[in-house]
């Protein structure tokens, strides 16, 4: 069968695609699954962001594919029920299955009759995607296949969910990168990759997807495995590498086997970016710290999410940001930060402002804490995602304010709290967060010289979308500035030029993104 894969093109405010780009790690790992005789061809949208439309066409044309696959989080939703009448209309009997969070978590958003869709996978798709085509060569009814819903004559065949799996025995097979069809993945300058080397987590935050989509569990790639993957993406030119792990300082010592398998391996020529709970890098932080560095550790997300306890307590984030100390429980996320700036480690400090009691006051207290601590913000507001206990209590809170889930990116505020409305919450945060981003730049520098100094000016311009020479000599008030902001953003929301099938509406016009035209050509898995 030949099958097309498609990631969708939606970015947000903190990964704008003139610094990163990167590639969808489900895709890869669901070509290297099915059986060898499937011909499957990647397509990361995000490369093509300002021409989804011809891209869109010009695969379809080029592949004429069986089965056409999208992986889709929930703001990508509105984009990908457009992308997916496109190809109808280019192909009316091609098969479509949607996966990813979105698919898994909301399934009934995907079972209107206008969207399409034949297959919705849900969860861990490796597995389930590689018995739909067997079931559809013939092997066996889809009712058999755990982990999907199928289209019948009269709605869905609803098969019961697939269980984690172990990733220990090898049945997960690595990624096919070969099938990825358009070029132009960066980071900061840098060619990157995605590497996964384990899968889960056993904690529960309440705004975290993960625990509804595969319950508390974590789940290892042997090591040999990841570093076989990392070389192969290294060897395809990567020369930066996402660690996507759910959470990989779930399991400390693995961590610091991998870190000395890296270096063994002379694979620390490459820069690793990774998420990490504070508690984790606070209670060992002393050996991880410097085995991270010689691996070629540089930027390390850490889930801050909030300094104030009453907040960590509503997120469910309290016990991987504290540790015990003098028999005291003790918030970690400073002793996390200081280890890992002593070992020439840069943190991206991911917090969560808004939460329901949150005023003014507990706002700026987070965001001052990001100015003195963190070297890049990624501040997010807490957005409802279907499936987890935080969505569930906003709603029984009447705290939600806006249901257009492409606006769900994180960086756009879609609850209030009991004291702020939804847009003031936003006006903080991002009057605030513009200039730490500012603040960063020598550190972007030191770490990206040739890239900074190519495209300083086009980051800051993306930093102050909205600005204006008024506003710069105070004509304009800073809300002028953030009323304008938040116009460009809405624009840029729509990808391409073709309706949604469950709206009405004038059809979007492509917008110009900063991306250009990547080459096809196509590269056998
Ligand atoms: C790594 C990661 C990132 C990286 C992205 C790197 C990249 N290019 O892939 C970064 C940090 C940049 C990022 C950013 C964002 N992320 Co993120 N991210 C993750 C994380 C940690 C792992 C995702 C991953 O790659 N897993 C490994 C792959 C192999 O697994 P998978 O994606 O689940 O895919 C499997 C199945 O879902 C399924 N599947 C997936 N697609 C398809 C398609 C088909 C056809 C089929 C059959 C099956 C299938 O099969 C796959 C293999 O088993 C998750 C989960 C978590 N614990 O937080 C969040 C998560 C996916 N992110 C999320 C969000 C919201 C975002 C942001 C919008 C904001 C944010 N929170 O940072 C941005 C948007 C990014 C953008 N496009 O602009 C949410 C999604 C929630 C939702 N309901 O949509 C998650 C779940 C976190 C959460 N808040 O709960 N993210
Ligand atoms: S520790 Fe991270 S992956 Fe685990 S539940 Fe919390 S936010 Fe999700």
């Amino acid at each position: 069968m030949q099958i097309l894969l498609l990631s969708m093109p939606d970015s947000f405010e903190h990964t704008p695609t003139l610094a990163v780009r990167m590639p969808n790690g489900a895709l890869a790992s669901l070509a290297g699954n099915v059986d060898p005789h499937h011909r499957v061809a990647i397509a990361d949208l995000v490369l093509a962001q300002s021409t989804v439309h011809s891209t869109v066409v010009r695969l379809m044309e080029q592949l004429r594919p069986d089965l056409v696959g999208l992986s889709v989080m929930t703001f990508q939703r509105g984009t990908a029920r457009r992308i997916i009448s496109l190809i109808r209309s280019l192909k009316p009997d091609v098969r479509i299955a949607v996966g990813g969070y979105d698919p898994s978590l909301a399934p009934d958003a995907w079972i209107d009759p206008a969207l399409g869709v034949d297959f919705i996978v849900r969860g861990e798709g490796d597995v389930t995607f590689r018995e739909l085509l067997r079931s559809l060569e013939g092997a066996g009814p889809l009712s058999a296949v755990a982990g999907l819903w199928h289209r019948t004559g009269s709605g869905f065949h609803r098969s019961p969910p697939r269980p984690a799996a172990r990733l220990e025995d090898g049945e997960i097979r690595p990624p096919a990168r070969a099938g990825r069809l358009l070029a132009g993945y960066t980071m900061m300058g840098r060619p990157i990759d995605v590497v996964e080397t384990s899968r889960g987590c056993t904690f529960d935050c309440s705004f975290c997807s993960i625990i509804e989509m595969r319950g508390r569990n974590f789940h290892r790639f042997p090591i040999d495995r990841v570093i076989a993957d990392i070389a192969d993406a290294r060897g395809r030119g990567a020369r930066s590498i996402f660690i996507v792990d759910d959470n990989v300082t779930i399991d400390v010592p693995r961590l610091e086997a991998l870190c000395r398998a890296i270096v063994d391996q002379r694979l620390n020529d490459v820069q690793y970016v990774v998420q990490a709970m504070t508690a984790s890098i606070a209670a060992h932080g002393a050996t991880l710290a410097p085995l991270m560095r010689r691996a070629g550790f540089r930027y390390v997300f850490l889930g801050i999410e909030n300094v104030l306890d009453e907040d960590l307590a509503f997120l469910k984030a309290a016990a991987k940001n504290s540790g015990t100390r003098s028999g005291r429980r003790q918030n970690t996320t400073l002793a996390a930060i200081d280890v890992l700036h002593r070992h020439g480690m840069l943190v991206v400090g991911g917090l969560i402002v808004g939460n329901p009691d949150d005023t003014p006051a507990a706002i700026e207290t987070n965001l001052a804490f990001a100015r003195k601590y963190v070297d890049w913000p990624y501040i997010q507001h807490p957005t409802p995602y279907p499936g987890t206990p935080m969505t569930r209590e906003f709603r029984e809170r009447g705290l939600i304010v806006n249901s257009r889930v492409e606006e769900y990116d994180g960086t756009s505020a879609v609850t209030r709290s009991a004291h702020l409305g939804a847009e003031e919450i936003e006006f903080m945060r991002w009057r605030a967060e513009r200039w730490m981003k500012v603040r960063h730049m020598p550190a972007a520098f030191r770490l990206h010289p040739g890239f900074v100094l190519r495209n300083a000016h086009r980051m800051m311009a993306h930093t102050f979308r909205g600005t204006t020479w008024r506003s710069l000599v105070g004509l304009e008030t800073s809300r002028a500035v953030f009323q304008r902001y938040r116009e460009i953003r809405a624009r840029e929301r729509r990808y391409l030029d073709w309706p949604d099938p469950l709206a009405s509406g004038p059809p979007a016009s492509e917008h110009d993104a900063t991306t250009t035209e990547a080459p096809l050509r196509w590269v056998a898995g």
